[in-house]
């Protein structure tokens, strides 16, 4: 979301900076935006439509490619039945506005309950938190930034991740303005990030163990009195039950299971409660564990408590130029979660979708539904979902795969077809997403920097294109073709048009339309969020749920945790991390973001590597209940006592991919270590963090 301005010449780029009158960014960049040029200019970068012969790639025809994808989906349906076709969504999608108006109505064409995307190992409890509470998926509260006076944040790194849920560009300088104000902020991670620097307090907290903590914060707030819940009385259901759960966790109790000191969190408690403003902030760090779901809704229901919820400074819904949670809201509070199962371990299905953690095993185990076939769009899930080896050993053995993806990489090798489609700078692009999960109300739309080449397409017609071959019935067939013609610029008008700042279907209407975003090329700004509640919540009883019954139930588990928890001996707990530097796993081919010293290091506290006399640099085996890898040791005390990290994104250099740069800074992959079988089974979301590992120095081999 960050503005940049470009200049090319001819087909080049000569400059990428950032854009001084983008009235969001403010002219802040990140090292990713100027590597757009690389992969602009990668010359493995993808093209043309391949089709897999043997060991090696021949480039067929757009219209041949398509008609072979859909003939042989189709009979991979038509022996096996449909969930016998496997999709799987990845994180790119959500920055493609064409892909993001086109791929739903791929995925209900393929009409198959085997749907995976990056969702469930990034923010579901997220969704899952919001949907119980406010009705509705996306109705996630967005911190108000830039008028907080105190920002509690559990499992997040904004210094490197620029803002998730959050997002915020330019967002180490809007920290800054906090404490600038005299506000304070406070940061509970395994790690001393980047973020850490920037800080009044960092605490170190075990991985996994955030959900205890948020009790005994909550615990602490409703024991002194401090809670301000009748701020919504009239909407507000569940606070008693929420008293009487958080009365059994007292900070003592917690204390030794997180690592977190029992006067500390009284302070945190009070601190919180006590400023003028404040918000309580969650990102992957407690969505991507064993207790996600529980932690998302903790983080909200003690914004709720201390009345911070829907109040300047607190958090707050946004105020989208186009509203994707209008038609939704008017169908009134759908709980879309759990209405069915996966087929072989029975984890819940959310929005439609399965738990990407299960998608080996539906691959693996045979019987009736078993997947056969497979789609990704926009995905590399060798890399990024939990054990990711046996991902890599199941696609090995697909009857039929094809990948919509520019790169040819440790996922897409394994497909029998590739459909590449254009780079971002060849297509024109609105945050349909992220315009809703923004710390401040803005719009922009940015035209395509390049025309695409002849007979290149964008992702949304290879979208639409494959769609409209799936179906049988004439009237779909219809309705794909008469999209086509509306173009995403179409259809942007529309949303924009009919958005809370619309122009409406009038000629000479005043507000929002395609045209003012065009004739506001920098971005148009719509001020900081607005208190937006009862009105905003899709409940079907229009009421805010502070204790929604399934995370109730789910208090139990955690305390089974509690009391079973023990300082382990040997093993060392897992967690990642990212790097400004770094896109999930796939802008590593870009040699200005791998170049300098190898990134894909352990980290390690010098007390666990003085057990097991380690150097700083010696290279390690990292062992875990589902694989082992190799990576060399940073020791630092930035990582707490009995924690290590390891970056995620890395372990190219696996053979015929198509990444010359990548391949030569492979890293391993952290995937290789984490478990299908380790997630929140409440949400299904995978559980990254604190993978116990085992850890000793590599002989090296004398050999080579
Ligand atoms: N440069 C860069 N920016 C990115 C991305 C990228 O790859 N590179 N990825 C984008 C994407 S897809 C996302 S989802 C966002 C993510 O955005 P963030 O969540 O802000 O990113 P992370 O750096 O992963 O921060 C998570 C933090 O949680 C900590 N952590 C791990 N386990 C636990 C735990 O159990 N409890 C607590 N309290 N903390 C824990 C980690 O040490 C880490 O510092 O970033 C986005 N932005
Ligand atoms: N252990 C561990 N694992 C993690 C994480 C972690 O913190 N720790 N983070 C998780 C998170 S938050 C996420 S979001 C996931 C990401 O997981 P994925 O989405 O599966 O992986 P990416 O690395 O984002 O891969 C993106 C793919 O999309 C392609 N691509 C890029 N742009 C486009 C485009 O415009 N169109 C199309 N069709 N393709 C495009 C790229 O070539 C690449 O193949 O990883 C998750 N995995
Ligand atoms: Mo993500």
């Amino acid at each position: 979301m960050c503005g940049i301005v470009l200049t090319t010449d001819g087909a080049s780029i000569t400059d990428i900076r950032g854009d001084p009158d983008d009235p969001f960014s403010k002219g802040h960049i990140c090292p990713k935006a100027v590597a757009l040029k690389d992969v602009h200019d990668d010359p493995d970068r993808l093209k043309r439509p391949l089709r897999r012969v043997g060991r090696s790639w021949q480039e067929v025809s757009w219209d041949d490619a398509l008609d072979e994808a859909a003939d042989r989906l189709k009979a991979v349906q038509r022996v096996h039945g449909r969930d016998a076709v496997a999709a799987y969504v990845g994180n790119p999608t959500v920055h493609s506005v064409g892909a993001m108006l086109f791929a739903p109505d791929l995925l209900r064409s393929l009409k198959t309950k085997n749907r995976y995307s990056a969702t469930s190992v990034d923010q579901l409890p997220h969704h899952v938190a919001a949907m119980l509470m406010f009705g509705h998926a996306l109705l996630i509260p967005i911190p108000d930034l830039d008028h907080t006076d105190h920002l509690l944040m559990f499992g997040a790194n904004p210094a490197a991740s620029n803002g998730s849920l959050m997002s915020a560009p330019g967002v180490t300088d809007r920290m800054r303005a906090i404490r600038n104000r005299g506000g304070r902020v406070v940061l509970l991670d395994p790690r001393q990030t980047e973020t850490a620097a920037l800080v009044d307090a960092h605490h170190f907290v075990r991985p996994g163990s955030d959900a205890l903590l948020l009790l005994a914060l909550l615990h602490v707030v409703f024991a002194e009195g401090a809670d301000r819940v009748e701020r919504y009385g009239g909407y507000l259901t569940g606070v008693d039950t929420l008293r009487a759960i958080a009365s059994r966790f007292a900070p003592e109790r917690v204390a030794e299971a997180t690592g977190v000191a029992a006067d500390t969190i009284r302070r945190i408690a009070r601190d919180f409660a006590a400023a003028p403003s404040g918000v309580a902030y969650g990102r992957v760090g407690v969505s991507m564990q064993e207790f996600g779901g529980l932690s998302c809704w903790l983080i909200t229901a003690l914004n709720v408590v201390c009345g911070r919820l829907d109040v300047r400074g607190g958090a707050m819904f946004t105020t989208p130029a186009i509203d994707v949670l209008k038609a939704d809201q008017r169908a009134g509070g759908v709980v879309r979660f759990g209405r069915w199962g996966s087929r072989v371990r029975g984890l819940p299905e959310f929005a439609g979708e399965l738990p990407v953690s299960a998608l080996a095993e539906e691959i693996e185990t045979p019987g009736a539904g078993q997947v056969r076939a497979l789609v990704t769009h926009a995905g590399n899930p060798v890399l990024s979902t939990p054990n990711g080896a046996r991902l890599d050993r199941a696609l090995a053995g697909l009857e039929y795969y094809v990948a919509i993806d520019f790169y040819l990489n440790e996922t897409t090798r394994h497909a029998h077809l590739i459909l590449p489609p254009t780079f971002a700078l060849e297509r024109d692009h609105y945050d349909l997403i992220f315009h809703t999960l923004a710390v401040r109300n803005t719009a922009k739309y940015s035209p395509p920097v390049f025309s695409r080449p002849p007979d290149a397409r964008h992702d949304w017609e290879i979208l639409n294109g494959l769609t409209h071959r799936m179906h049988g019935s004439i009237v779909a067939r219809v309705k794909a073709f008469a999209l086509s013609r509306l173009t995403p610029r179409g259809m942007l008008d529309i949303g924009l048009r009919r958005g809370p700042y619309g122009a409406g279907f009038t000629p000479f209407g005043r507000g929002l339309r395609m045209k003012t975003l065009l004739d506001h090329p920098h971005g148009v700004d719509l001020g900081p969020l607005q208190p937006a509640l009862p009105d905003r919540l899709c409940t079907r009883d229009g009421h805010v749920h502070l204790a929604p019954a399934l995370f109730v139930s789910d208090i139990a588990r955690l305390e089974a945790f509690l009391t079973s928890w023990h300082q382990p001996k040997d093993t060392l707990s897992l967690v990642g991390r990212r790097s400004l530097r770094s896109n999930n796993s796939w802008m590593h081919n870009s040699e200005r973001l791998v170049r300098g010293r190898n990134r894909c290091t352990l980290q390690m506290h010098p007390t666990d590597a003085a057990t097991r006399a380690l150097a700083d640099g010696d290279d390690v085996q990292i062992t875990s209940r589902v694989g082992s890898v190799i990576a060399p040791v940073e020791i630092t005390s930035s990582v707490m006592p009995g924690v290590v990290s390891l970056p995620h994104g890395w372990g190219h250099g696996r053979p015929d991919t198509r990444l010359a740069t990548a391949n030569k800074h492979a890293g391993v992959s952290i995937n290789d270590l984490t478990d299908d079988q380790r997630l929140d089974t409440l949400t299904g979301n995978a559980g990254f963090s604190g993978v116990p590992v085992m850890v000793q120095r590599q002989q090296r081999d004398s050999g080579n």
